[in-house]
């Protein structure tokens, strides 16, 4: 049976129902075994909650779930550290409120084995957003991912929290990735396009909000315009050049 990663970020989230959800869901996928990694950036009153809500999950037999400590730096490092911690053949990096439905766990994991080396899920672009500032900085990446990063319009959505990919090639790249914010999912797909991977898109209606979002609006505006910048330079510089030399299907 081959091994499946799920890595959780988390920030002040209460993760009992999510993860019973999820368990009640994998128990099903009897042809594989599933390591779920839940990395904790939160406050420690929130920590201690989510730690005893990771112990106390109520897992299936095909089921494991760690809980590791983040170091508060970012979303994108927690989603770091998760992914070079697992040991699956594939990875997924799943934001705890599920954006896609839990059941497209299934079909990215078809695509994979089907060759497919990144599955990402796209919202569709007229979605509702929680508020104007969040729809002004949706619409202003994607002007700059599409003009700037890839100068493609491949991608509707690269942001989206819900995203499965080969275990070896997610590792390399982790460990070659440079920030630590919430670009890290761009990063991540302008590393494998740079290096000739195969992307598949699914196209999933938004999920609604369930909660206000753990997303610091403001602290991103400082932050992912130079990050973005920086991932540019850096594939330009021949910076993640190892992630094509090592990576091996
Ligand atoms: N570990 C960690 N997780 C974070 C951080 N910021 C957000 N998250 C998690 O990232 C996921 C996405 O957050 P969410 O509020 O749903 O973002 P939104 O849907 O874009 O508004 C959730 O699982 C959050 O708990 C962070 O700084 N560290
Ligand atoms: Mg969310």
């Amino acid at each position: 049976m081959q091994l499946v990663s799920l890595v959780i970020p988390t920030l002040n989230e209460d993760l009992a129902e999510p993860l019973r959800k999820l368990s009640e869901y994998l128990r099903h996928l009897q042809r594989w075994t599933f390591e779920i990694i839940v990395v904790d950036d939160s406050r420690d009153d929130f920590r201690a909650h989510c730690r005893a809500a990771v112990s106390a999950a109520p897992l299936a037999n095909n089921i494991g779930a760690q809980f590791v400590t983040g170091t508060r730096s970012g979303k994108g490092a927690a989603v770091r550290k998760g992914i070079v911690a697992s040991q699956g053949t594939f990875v997924f990096a799943i934001d705890a409120d599920f954006p896609a439905p839990m059941h497209c766990i299934e079909d990215f994991l078809r695509l994979l084995e089907e060759g497919a080396d990144i599955v990402i899920a796209e919202r569709v672009l007229e979605r509702s957003f929680p508020s104007v500032m969040r729809w002004l900085v949706s619409r202003g990446l994607l002007v700059i991912q599409r003009a700037f990063v890839f100068q493609s319009s491949e991608f509707c959505d690269t942001q989206c929290g819900f995203k499965a990919f080969r275990g070896s090639l997610i590792r390399n790249i982790a460990l070659q990735q440079i920030v630590t914010g919430g670009m890290y999912d761009l990063e991540y797909l302008y590393v494998a396009r740079r290096v000739g991977r195969r992307v598949e898109k699914i196209s999933i209606a938004a999920a609604p909000e369930l909660r206000p979002s753990r997303i610091n609006v403001w602290k991103c505006l400082r932050r992912d315009p130079f990050d973005v910048i920086r991932i540019k330079v850096h594939g330009m510089l021949g910076g993640y050049r190892s992630a094509s030399a090592c990576y091996q299907r």
